[in-house]
């Protein structure tokens, strides 16, 4: 079963999205938006009251097969929304999370049997032998800008095109028939320790960029309180540099959704992807933490 002593396979995640469906047949709806390269299932669980009124919150993590601690948060939030579902805030039940724990799972098996450190997905390249393209360079906004490569070996492969991937195609096109009261867009990253929102594509900030730092430092101030770690608020351009093809920046872009966040998990660079499996619980904890209050921002 499912816990947050160390990480899981693929398996097991999914295993758990299954177990919460049915414990809660009647407000969770599992999805399968399509699959990788390698024939791998893509999978989101909604949980809602009331999927036609409630506002919306999308929460993914596993963008960067290495980052074992986003998944292991992700799935963490799942437990947190779900294990005593009944008495939630308002402000947490009132509504609709769309949660991916896993958005490149060719590239999480990867990183967990044969190469720890692997970013991308595992999608062959026609022109070499290389393979991989990088998900979060892949989105269809400021696509051939900055901070991404056109050479399929590189780790920040932007792909043949913009959405070339499937896992980019599947996430885009299942949010873009979903954008109707989207207000949250969350993805989890490591490391660094940071809370980041647009811009990444140009050195811009977004028009309400007052109202997310303040809801981010919000975040970051009851982090400090929780686990006593510190976490950076910012504008992403400003503390990641310029990079185009994001998550983030498309749900702004493209869909027009307010709180875009991503979240560099931890930690800042003792152990980097490589995160002991000893510090999974208080970092899935500052991962909800940012969650939470962000539920709360929407109100
Ligand atoms: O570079 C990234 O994709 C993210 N950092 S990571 O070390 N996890 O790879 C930061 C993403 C920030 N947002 C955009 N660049 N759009
Ligand atoms: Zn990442």
């Amino acid at each position: 079963g499912m816990h947050w002593k160390d990480y899981h396979d693929l398996e097991t995640i999914y295993a758990f999205m299954r177990e919460i469906r049915a414990k809660y047949p009647n407000i969770c709806r599992l999805y399968t938006i399509g699959q990788t390269a390698e024939k791998r299932d893509l999978k989101v669980l909604r949980i809602s009251e009331n999927p036609r009124e409630f506002k919306k919150v999308w929460i993914d993590g596993g963008i960067h097969a290495r980052e074992w601690i986003s998944p292991a948060t992700v799935t963490f939030i799942l437990y947190q929304l779900m294990h005593n579902w009944e008495n939630q805030p308002a402000h947490i039940r009132g509504l609709t999370w769309y949660i991916m724990p896993v958005m490149n799972p060719d590239g999480y098996e990867y990183s967990r049997t044969t190469n720890r450190l692997w970013r991308k997905n595992r999608s062959a390249s026609r022109r070499t032998n290389c393979f991989g393209v990088d998900l979060n360079r892949n989105f269809d906004i400021g696509w051939t800008g900055f901070g991404s490569s056109k050479d399929p070996c590189s780790d920040v492969y932007r792909g043949s095109a913009a959405a070339s991937e499937l896992e980019t195609k599947a996430v885009s096109d299942f949010l873009a028939k979903r954008k109707y009261n989207l207000e949250a867009y969350l993805t989890y990253h490591s490391y660094g320790q940071m809370v980041v929102y647009p811009w990444a594509y140009k050195a811009v900030k977004v028009k309400d960029s007052s109202v997310l730092q303040r809801v981010a430092s919000t975040a970051v101030d009851r982090i400090a309180q929780k686990t006593g770690s510190s976490y950076t608020a910012a504008v992403t351009h400003e503390v990641l540099g310029i990079a185009g093809g994001g998550s983030d920046d498309w749900s702004r872009a493209a869909l027009g959704v307010k709180y875009v966040y991503t979240i560099e998990l931890r930690d800042r660079g003792t152990y980097g992807f490589v995160l002991p499996p000893k510090f999974i619980k208080d970092t899935a904890l500052e991962g909800w933490t940012v969650a939470e209050t962000v539920a709360q921002s929407i109100g």
